[in-house]
């Protein structure tokens, strides 16, 4: 019994959580389904790796988890879904009562509300954690979002803080520098409880969401660049680098500036030019989009930003369908100094109404789940580790600290003026790019989302009238209180109306 936690699932995440977890002192013993990828990495371990003598292979499950202390603590990092389940169910005989399993896989939540109901009933504890940050995360501080037993959380909680990503205190900028044997020291560790059964799955699923329309967003500003100012891609990736130093200061900007920039390693000009534009997904982004429409959550951008991904992909069909529907001619702009901080006002502007939808929703998940979700701390352990880490979400944190039943983040008083700051470069950008017949669905509906939460009246008014008329779905009255439904025998000249 001498290993502190065990894993199981050899693949990219399970092998880079593994060594983070050894790399801060505790001996982690491992198992995956297929031996070859075990000895693999155990040759890497003894060869590579300065913490590798902290990891015990496994190719036998019972030895495996034999070998780990009482109550035992093992981390899946297998493929979401089916594979989950099966093996827990093979592990279960090895366990005993109180032992801890803990999913760091992208389940689905309500797979993860329906295993900890049954693994609690058996007697096991679950945790289903949120694991982000992709490889280098896994590796090195990634962010994690736990949800599930608390007393099993007491347990795994000074191992995930151990090995998360850490950011400076005041200002939450990530603390970079770990290299394998050398975690990073101090800081503030970008992991907390999250909530009972689902709620770490289901938040990790929101902020995959809000990945997808942060990236869509940071496409749309490349796509304009270059087809409104003729930019190529080197001189796009030198404004992102410049953004990166400002209010838009992020991962996902900073890669972009990286990817704008790399030549083509087979050839003349930039890679970016010759990557395929047909975009895939492994259906997080989906899930949130559904989630929202299930729970009535208007996150149009973030669920534009699934099916912006799902048009791209129809790449065969848009090529015939460019040769037969023709829009404007493209008109180049001069003016590019000020067309560049439009774009970028824009941006801001439409990231600040993707995460209000992001936020609006988990709000509402708490309460069709029944979790009480504490946004600043979610927001605080997104600013390191995680894909969508940025400085701006340290506003966010500021933002519910400040007032934490803050209804939507735009009604804050700092987002709140950003928007009205930006919202002219912002309009301004929307409507050249329609005018130019450039696709912009992330901007667009994002300033959807923007008129439509500030409009005091909407034409719903008409559309509960047409519900009425067709459907005798009743209608509530501006003169009269609300919940008070009414009901016309359209069309009625002199029919009365009735209250029903
Ligand atoms: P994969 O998602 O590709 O899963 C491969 C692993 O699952 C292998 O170890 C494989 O074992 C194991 N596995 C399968 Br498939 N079926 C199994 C079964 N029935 N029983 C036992 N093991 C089984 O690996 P990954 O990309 O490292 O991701 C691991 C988890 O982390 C996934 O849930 C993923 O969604 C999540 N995640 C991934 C990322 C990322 O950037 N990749 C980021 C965040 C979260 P084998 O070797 O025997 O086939």
């Amino acid at each position: 019994n001498s290993a502190d936690i065990g894993l199981i699932g050899l693949a990219v995440m399970g092998q880079n959580l593994a060594l983070n977890i050894a790399d801060h002192g505790y001996t982690i013993a491992v198992y995956n389904r297929s031996s070859e990828k075990t000895a693999e990495f155990m040759a890497r371990c003894r060869e590579k790796e300065p913490s590798g003598e902290r990891v015990l292979g496994f190719t036998d499950l019972k030895e495996f988890t034999q070998a780990i202390r009482r109550p035992r603590k093992i981390i899946l990092l297998v493929k979401a879904g089916t594979p989950t389940d099966r093996i827990i169910e093979t592990l279960l005989p090895h366990l005993e009562p109180g032992d801890i399993i803990v999913d760091g896989g992208n389940a689905h939540w309500m797979d993860t509300i329906r295993r900890d109901r049954e693994l609690t009933e058996r007697g096991f504890r679950f945790i289903g954690s949120g694991v982000s940050g992709g490889e280098v995360g896994a590796r090195f501080g990634p962010s994690l979002m736990p949800g599930g037993s608390e007393s099993a959380w007491a347990e795994l909680e000074p191992i995930w803080r151990a090995i998360a990503a850490k950011v400076a205190p005041e200002s939450g900028v990530p603390l970079e520098g770990a290299a394998p044997g050398k975690p990073v020291e101090g800081g503030v560790p970008c992991t907390a409880y999250i909530g009972p059964n689902g709620a770490g799955h289901y938040v990790k699923m929101v902020h995959n969401g809000i990945e997808y329309i942060d990236m869509q967003l940071i496409c749309e500003a490349y796509w304009l660049m270059k087809h409104l100012l003729g930019l190529d891609a080197g001189a796009i990736g030198a404004i992102f680098r410049e953004w990166n130093s400002g209010e838009l200061s992020s991962y996902l900007i900073e890669i972009t500036g990286d990817i704008l920039g790399q030549k083509d390693p087979a050839g003349e000009g930039y890679l970016v030019d010759k990557v395929l534009d047909a975009a895939g997904q492994k259906g997080t982004g989906m899930w949130t989009a559904t989630s929202a429409l299930e729970l009535g959550v208007p996150a149009n951008s973030i669920a534009e930003a699934v099916f912006a991904r799902t048009l791209s992909s129809l790449k065969e069909e848009r090529v015939e369908a460019s040769c037969v529907l023709k829009g404007p001619e493209i008109r180049l702009l001069s003016n590019a100094a000020d067309t560049i901080e439009a774009i970028r006002r824009a941006l801001y502007c439409s990231k600040i109404c993707a995460y209000a939808q992001g936020f609006q929703l988990m709000s509402e998940a708490q309460k069709a789940y029944g979790w009480t979700l504490d946004f600043g701390t979610i927001a605080q352990i997104w600013r390191g580790g995680c894909i969508i880490r940025a400085r701006f979400l340290q506003k966010i944190t500021d933002a519910y600290a400040h007032d934490p039943g803050l209804k939507n983040l735009m009604l804050n008083p700092y987002f709140r003026d950003v928007l009205h700051e930006g919202q002219g470069r912002w309009r301004q950008t929307v409507t050249t790019a329609i005018q130019n017949g450039i696709p912009v669905p992330a901007f667009s509906s994002a300033l959807a989302y923007f008129d439509g939460y500030r409009s005091a009246q909407l034409p719903a008014n008409l559309l509960q009238a047409q519900r009425d008329y067709f459907g005798a779905h009743t209608y509530e009255r501006t003169d009269q209180p609300r919940g008070k439904f009414f009901h016309l025998d359209w069309p009625a000249p002199d029919r009365p109306e009735k209250a029903v």
